[in-house]
This record gives structure tokens, C-alpha cells and sequence, in this order.
């Protein structure tokens, strides 16, 4: 063996050079690795023993893609296009053995070798629109070259990994092997013995292009890619590689790549890639610290989100207890997970027999004594602290020792809850969001006395039924519902003062929210924590409900619905909203758009320095996960603290000051220094 460089060796084997890269974690193209590859090819083709190359990885995975944390910085290395010619006009052929996987610029480097085997576990994807980018060495032109426009199309536009089978029989490789090496080499010398021609994926013709295939993939895609800028860059290079000769289309991709990598989305897209990843790191834990072992789990409450938060744990094979007070309520809510479970398998996305192992994994009982076995327990009961406390009260003397007690409250103190036990260090928070076995945010709470082993466990749960987890104190709300709690006031105020809920809702939906307050108002139910009996009227809120408007559910709300839920803003509530500031002696006033937005997303900026002061969470980026994975927050702008150093923190300091909000002082402080929150922008 000969160590090309720290990351790169050449092994001869017989007449087969073997170049491996071992750069952990994910053999990313990193200016070391480009060396690596530079001067192993170059050695490889030198040698007179090696006839025929197979270029392998070493650990988990094929190259992952470019290295993105050199993104933005002077270049380093060997250019990759110059590697990637190195290995395409190579004399020699060149194998690719691909095991976990090959993306990006992996499988850019993939494509430019002249046959490609894999393990059956690979999967192949050009993920870069995830990061706001698209394939820019090569991907969007040699992709159809070999699976076809249709089919690349779809893969770069969205991102979507295939596995070995599906790659296959697109033809992106040419074999499954069982062992990874042995595979690869018994494949090259399949090559020399048959004479097999140096391919190259770039001479190739694009086949499958049809007639207004891409304005209908555009048309069709529409709303999912809206206000995204990469997709379209995406399909626009596809669409090159069909019309364009094979040199000129690469440029087409290089200008719309620079392009791609110099502007704000992606600078957010690759912020939020990272971010998210670093928010699962828990400052002064040991990572590698044992955890207690999470075998088991118990969840009190069958409703929605017990049976939401059921599923995830069901999803990753760990068998679940679930508990309720009535057997017509625990009955309903085992009958909505299988329901739940029918729908994916009726869309293909699990198989009836998934389904079956899912189900044999619950417990449906009324005996909270059966929660001695459960490693971890869950209370998923009504909002309300009496409640919360008596079932902590009982689970302390049910629970085995180390059980983890957890509470999914979404606001209330988990220091108080914890206090109704004698062993607060095994109390934590895990607020779910609903629906709870779709959304991937979950905020664990941190409270004053909770064990780090527990804290640590939490984490590495949340990991495992693939949630993406963000620490928070025990505050009001914690992070997320906090800072919408400053959202909500705002356009409360500004309903009033002069602007339409649906003024509103258009400039959230417009900044790239799903939805505006609303709009997520009617569809959660006008009336939920509102009562007929103590009912004031003392706010539009209560005087809607007053009037009979619930929101989606009758049809009546901020909106009137249609039986397609369309809906048309509603001239009930516009009176109500009229009426009421009219008796507040509020002249109403014409509202712009910049201020509505300013309004409904400055204080919340605001917060989050608040919360960032207060230690509720370990960093700005963390509260941008929250943001984005539980609130519908644009990933292509960041995060409101990255999105905040974006529009430049005295900006906002000012603006807010204008508006007659004390700004925080981090964020004064902060605007003082010329500074952000994040250090990213
Ligand atoms: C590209 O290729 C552009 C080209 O077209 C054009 C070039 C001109 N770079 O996710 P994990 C780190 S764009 C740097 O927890 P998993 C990650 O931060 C790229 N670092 O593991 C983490 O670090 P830490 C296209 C990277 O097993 C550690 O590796 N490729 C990169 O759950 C483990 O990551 C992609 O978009 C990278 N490319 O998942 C693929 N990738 O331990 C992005 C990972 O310090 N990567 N790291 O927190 C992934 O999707 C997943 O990481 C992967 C492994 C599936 C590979």
C-alpha cells in the first residue's frame, strides 16, 4: 500500500490499482481529498502493473458530496473539474465502488468513472437544491446522459435519494455487488477480460425528452418549490443538457452554480444544514457519556398527540404502552394510528405488513401500573397544571428507577411539574408539535434539576425516531411558542389599527410562511380554550366565537370556506374586527406592507435575543431550528436570527424602537458592535 496523502492510498492488487479515500466522517471533497484523488490517479495510471482502477471509500460511506464547509472560502487544492477529467480520460478503466452513499459531488466523481458498482444498502442522490445549489461539477449534464431527462429531473429538482435496485434499473450503475472491493475488482477484471470500452457518461445522448415535459414538471411543481430560487435552476440545467452540446451545457451549470453559491438562499440553506446538526450537541455534556437505555416507552394520553408521539416511537420499533382513563378514548385513539397507518401503506410508502409489525408493538391499556416496565414515559394529557402534577404525583410511584418522566406540555413549568415527584433529575420536557409523527421539531426541555444522562438520552432519542431536537430552559412557551406569542400580539394590534387579517396573512405567506395568524387560527379552531360561560367579549378572538365562528372546522372564521375549503375573507369578522375599534375609539388607519411584516417579525426577533440572554436556548441557530422545522419558517431565509442578521440588527433595533418596542439588550448591544446573532451572514 501507498499513502498518496493522510486521506488517499493506492493499493496494487494483481493488475488492479485500488484508490481509497478515508476521510471521515463522510469522505466529503475536501481540498485534501481533491489532492488525494489528483496525485492517486496520476499514480494509478503510471503504474505499468495497474491495468484497471477501482476507486472505493474507506468507513460509512462513497464520497458525500463537496466538502460544504469550504463553501465561500479562497480555493484550496486541486480544482475538482481537473480531477474529474483526470479520471474520465483516463487510459485506464475506472471502476466506482459505492457503498452508503454517493451524493453530490460524489456521485459527480461516480459519473466521471467509466463503470459504477454498489452494495444493495447505497443509495445515489444529488441532494444540492437542498442547499440551495444545484450539481455543479457536471451532475445535471451526465445524470440524463444515463438515467434519462425525466428521471434526473426529478432527482435534482427535489433532492430525493434512490437506492442500488432503482439505480440500477435507471442505469446509473452497471452492478449490485455483495462485497464492496472484491466486487468492484472482480467487476474490472470482468472489464479487461472482455475487452469492455472506456465509457464516458459525457458522450453519451440524453434520451427520454419530451415535448413540454419541463414547463409541465415546473407547472406541477409549482407550490412546492415557491419561493425557492435552486429549483428552477435545477430544471433549467436539465433542460440544457437536452438542448445544448455536452461542453457548452457544463458551462450553462457552472454560471447558474456560482450564481446559486453567491446568493443569500443558499447561504441560509447551508447555515440551516449545519445548524441543525449542531443543535443536537449539548453544551458541557460528555458525547460520549453513557445513556440509559430507552427500550421501552409509555404514553399517557391517546388523543392526538399521544397518538401522534406513539407512532414515531412504533416507526423506530420500540414497543409502546399506551395509557387512558375511558376505553372508548383509548379505543378512538388506536383506531386513528391503525387508521393513520392504512392511509401511508394505501400510498405505498409502508406495506400491510408493516402496518401489522407496527401495531404488535402497542399496548393499549387503562392501568397506569402497567408504565413500571417502560424505560421512558411520556404524558400527553390535557394542558392544565393540576393534571400534569397528579400524574407525576402517581408515575413516581409507578415508574421503575431511571424510568425518564416526561411531559409534552407546550408552555407550562416543567420545574413545577417535576417538584410533584421525588426525582426531578428524571424530569424533562419533550414538546411535541402536532401532528407529532409528521413535524420534526421537538424541543426538549431542560429543567433546573433534570440529569444530564437524562438530558443526554432525550437527545439521542430524538435522534433515533428521526426528530430534529433543540434544548430549551423552562421560560414561558420555551423558545418556539414564545417568540409566536410576540407574532400573534402584533397582528392582533394591527387588525385593529387598520390592516385585514387577510392583509396579514398575504405578507407572511408572501415572506414564504405557509400560512399567516389567521389563517393557522381558523384551521386550529377559534375556539379552542374559549368558553361560552366566561366568555367577556374582551377580545376579537372571544366575539368571533360569540357570533358562532369556529374557524375550518363550521366553515366560518377570519374566512368563510367553501366545501373545498376555499376561502374568501369574511364580512362577519370584518365587522366584528370594525366594531371593536370603533368602541376603542381607534382611528383606523391605512397599513403598509413593510410594516406589517416588520411588526409581526421584529419583536420576535426581539425575543430571541431575550431568550438568547436568558440561556432558554444554547444559541441563535437553535432557536432558527425551531423556527424552521416547527413553525413553517422559510428554509431559503434562514431563521429569524439569521434572517435578522440579514436585515442588519440596527435596522431592526431602530425600527423597533419606531414602533414603541424596547429593544433587548443583546440586540442593542449587538447593533452597537456592528455584530449578529449567528456570525453566518
Ligand atoms: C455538492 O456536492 C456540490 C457539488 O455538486 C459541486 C461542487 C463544485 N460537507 O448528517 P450527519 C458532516 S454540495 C461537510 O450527522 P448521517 C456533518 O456536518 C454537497 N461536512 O451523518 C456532520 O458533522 P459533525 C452535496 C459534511 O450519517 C458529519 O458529517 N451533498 C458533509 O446522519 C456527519 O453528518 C450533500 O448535501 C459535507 N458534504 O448522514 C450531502 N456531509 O459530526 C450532505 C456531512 O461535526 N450530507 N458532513 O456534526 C448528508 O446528507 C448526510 O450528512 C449523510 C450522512 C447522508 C451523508
Amino acid at each position: 500500500m501507498t499513502a498518496i496523502n493522510d486521506v488517499t492510498d493506492l493499493t496494487v492488487d494483481g493488475d488492479i490499482g485500488v484508490l481509497t479515500v478515508d476521510s471521515p466522517p463522510v469522505n466529503a471533497l475536501s481540498a485534501n481529498v481533491r489532492d488525494g484523488l489528483a496525485t492517486g490517479i496520476a499514480a494509478a495510471i503510471a503504474d505499468p502493473a495497474v491495468r484497471a482502477i477501482v476507486l472505493v471509500c474507506a468507513g460509512r460511506t462513497f464520497i458525500a458530496g463537496a466538502d460544504i464547509s469550504e463553501f465561500g472560502k479562497p480555493p484550496r487544492g486541486a480544482a475538482f473539474p481537473e480531477v474529474q477529467a483526470a479520471f474520465e480520460n483516463s487510459p485506464k478503466p475506472i471502476v466506482a465502488a459505492i457503498h452508503g452513499t454517493a451524493l453530490g459531488g460524489g456521485l459527480e466523481m461516480a459519473l466521471v468513472c467509466h463503470y459504477r458498482v454498489a452494495v444493495a444498502s447505497a443509495k445515489f442522490g444529488l441532494p444540492e437544491v437542498k442547499l440551495g445549489l444545484l450539481p455543479g461539477a457536471g451532475g445535471t449534464q451526465r445524470l440524463p446522459r444515463l438515467v434519462g431527462a425525466k428521471a434526473a429531473l426529478d432527482m435534482v429538482a427535489t433532492g430525493k435519494h434512490i437506492g442500488a435496485k432503482a439505480a440500477a434499473a435507471a442505469g446509473l450503475i452497471d452492478a449490485i455487488v455483495d462485497d464492496l472491493q472484491g466486487g468492484a475488482i472482480e467487476f474490472a477484471h470482468r472489464i479487461l477480460a472482455e475487452s469492455l470500452p472506456l465509457t464516458r457518461v459525457r458522450d453519451k445522448p440524453v434520451l427520454g425528452v419530451e415535448d413540454g415535459m419541463f414547463d409541465a414538471y415546473r407547472a406541477a411543481n409549482a407550490k412546492a418549490f415557491r419561493g425557492f430560487e435552486a429549483p428552477a435552476a435545477n430544471i433549467a440545467c436539465i433542460e440544457a443538457a437536452t438542448t445544448l452540446p455536452f461542453d457548452e451545457g457544463i458551462a450553462f451549470e457552472r454560471k447558474r452554480f456560482v450564481e446559486l453559491m453567491s446568493g443569500l438562499q443558499s447561504k441560509a440553506q447551508r447555515y440551516v444544514f449545519f445548524a441543525e446538526r449542531q443543535a443536537n450537541k449539548v453544551d458541557g455534556l460528555d458525547p460520549d457519556a453513557p445513556l440509559l437505555p430507552v427500550g421501552s416507552v409509555g404514553i399517557i394520553g391517546a388523543g392526538t398527540m399521544g397518538g401522534g408521539i406513539a407512532m414515531n416511537f412504533l416507526n423506530a420499533g420500540v414497543p409502546v404502552t399506551i395509557v387512558e382513563t375511558r376505553q372508548d378514548a383509548l379505543d378512538r385513539g388506536v383506531a386513528t394510528i391503525r387508521r393513520n397507518y392504512d392511509n401511508t401503506a394505501a400510498k405505498g410508502r409502508i406495506t400491510a405488513a408493516d402496518v401489522d409489525a407496527r401495531m404488535g408493538l402497542l399496548t393499549p391499556t387503562l392501568d397506569l401500573d402497567t408504565l413500571s416496565a417502560a424505560d421512558l414515559i411520556v404524558e400527553a394529557v390535557f394542558e392544565n397544571m393540576d393534571i400534569k402534577k397528579e400524574v407525576f404525583g402517581k408515575l413516581d410511584r409507578i415508574a421503575k428507577p431511571h424510568a425518564i418522566l416526561a411531559s409534552n406540555t407546550s408552555y407550562l413549568n416543567v420545574d413545577e411539574i417535576a417538584a410533584a415527584t421525588s426525582r426531578p433529575e428524571s424530569v424533562i420536557g419533550l414538546h411535541f408539535f402536532s401532528p407529532a409523527n409528521v413535524m420534526r421539531l421537538l424541543e426538549v426541555v431542560r429543567g433546573a434539576k433534570t440529569g444530564g444522562q437524562v438530558l443526554a438520552t432525550a437527545m439521542a432519542t430524538a435522534k433515533t425516531i428521526g426528530k430534529v431536537a433543540v434544548v430549551s430552559g423552562v421560560c414561558d412557551g420555551f423558545i418556539g411558542n414564545r417568540m409566536l406569542g410576540q407574532r400573534q400580539q402584533q397582528a392582533n394590534q394591527l387588525i385593529v389599527e387598520g390592516a385585514l387579517p387577510a392583509d396579514v396573512d398575504r405578507v407572511l405567506f408572501d415572506f414564504g410562511f405557509p400560512m399567516g395568524p389567521f389563517q393557522m387560527a381558523d384551521l386550529a379552531g377559534l375556539d379552542i380554550g374559549w368558553s361560552a360561560e366566561t366568555s367577556k367579549g374582551a377580545t376579537i378572538r372571544d366575539r368571533l366565537c360569540e357570533a358562532g365562528l369556529r374557524g375550518q372546522k363550521n366553515g366560518h372564521g377570519f374566512y368563510d370556506y367553501d366545501a373545498q375549503r376555499n376561502r374568501t375573507p369574511s364580512p362577519v369578522a370584518e365587522k366584528i374586527i370594525l366594531d371593536y375599534a370603533a368602541e376603542r375609539g381607534v382611528n383606523r388607519r391605512q397599513i403598509d406592507d413593510a410594516e406589517i411584516l416588520e411588526r409581526c417579525l421584529y419583536p420576535m426577533v426581539n425575543e430571541g435575543a431575550k431568550i438568547l440572554e436568558e440561556k432558554m436556548a444554547q444559541r441563535a441557530s437553535d432557536i432558527d431550528i425551531v423556527w424552521v422545522n416547527g413553525y413553517g419558517w422559510p428554509v431559503y431565509r434562514g431563521g429569524p436570527m439569521f434572517w435578522a442578521d440579514s436585515v442588519g440588527l440596527r435596522t431592526i433595533a431602530d425600527k423597533l424602537a419606531h414602533y414603541g418596542i424596547e429593544p433587548a439588550s443583546l440586540l442593542t448591544r449587538l447593533a452597537n458592535d456592528d455584530k449578529g446573532f449567528t456570525g453566518a451572514v
